[in-house]
């Protein structure tokens, strides 16, 4: 199967970790959204990433998607999602706080680096912000204990924490949140983690 996406995308980065977790092998297609524009409308009419490509050629779109096809096709056991109750409850609100809080980052940071700096617009990008702080402070007021098995409410909140320390570090300041800085550290020494580690963010400036 083919992974369509770079890893400075938590979305896709979730995904991969959740594939090698899991232990599943992928071809890995780094073409960009933004300078592989047409390409990847043929891969997803919405021209965004992750995609993931099926060996028998099906694609599946969208993180929540594929993340829903690996658990189901690993089975109720090993699924990285819990499967009801409270327990999935709680993981499936840690993590709409977890992608809530990179979709906010990330519309700010378009708006302030992508878009040209004539065309800003300051209340906006404060309004994302603020939503941002707010799911991040929520996240850092829950606890992440180190033991047990890996859930997907972890992965997607540690790729958010080193979205969000790479796209607006501001918003991540040393020690506000040390239980996600703990999360954070546990999970990036990881083998999962290391392999798709974003080293910098790439996206184009509008100045
Ligand atoms: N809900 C989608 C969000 C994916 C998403 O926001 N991807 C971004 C990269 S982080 C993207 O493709 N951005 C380019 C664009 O939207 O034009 C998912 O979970 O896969």
């Amino acid at each position: 199967m083919i992974l369509v996406g770079q890893y400075d995308s938590p979305f896709v980065r979730r995904v991969a970790v959740s594939l090698r977790l899991l232990g599943f092998a992928y071809q890995h297609d780094t073409r960009s959204v933004f300078a592989d524009f047409d390409a990847m409308r043929k891969v997803n009419p919405l021209a965004r990433i992750p995609s993931l490509v099926l060996d028998g050629g099906e694609t599946l779109i969208d993180s929540a998607a594929i993340l829903d096809w690996l658990d189901e096709t690993v089975g109720p056991e090993r699924a990285l999602l819990p499967r009801s109750g409270a327990e999935r409850r709680r993981a499936l609100r840690l993590i709409a706080l977890a992608t809530g809080a990179i979709d906010k980052a990330g519309a700010a940071i378009y708006e302030r680096v992508v878009r040209p700096a004539a065309l800003r617009w300051p209340d906006w990008i404060a309004r994302c912000r603020t939503q941002a702080t707010g799911a991040i402070e929520a996240l850092g007021r829950e606890s992440w204990p180190a033991t047990g098995r890996l859930s997907q409410a972890e992965i997607t909140t540690a790729c958010m924490v080193r979205y969000v320390k790479m796209a607006d570090p501001e918003l991540m300041a040393a020690e506000r949140y040390p239980s996600l800085d703990g999360l954070s550290e546990r999970l990036e020494a990881r083998p999962e983690f290391r392999a798709t580690f974003p080293a910098e963010y790439a996206i184009p400036r509008g100045d």
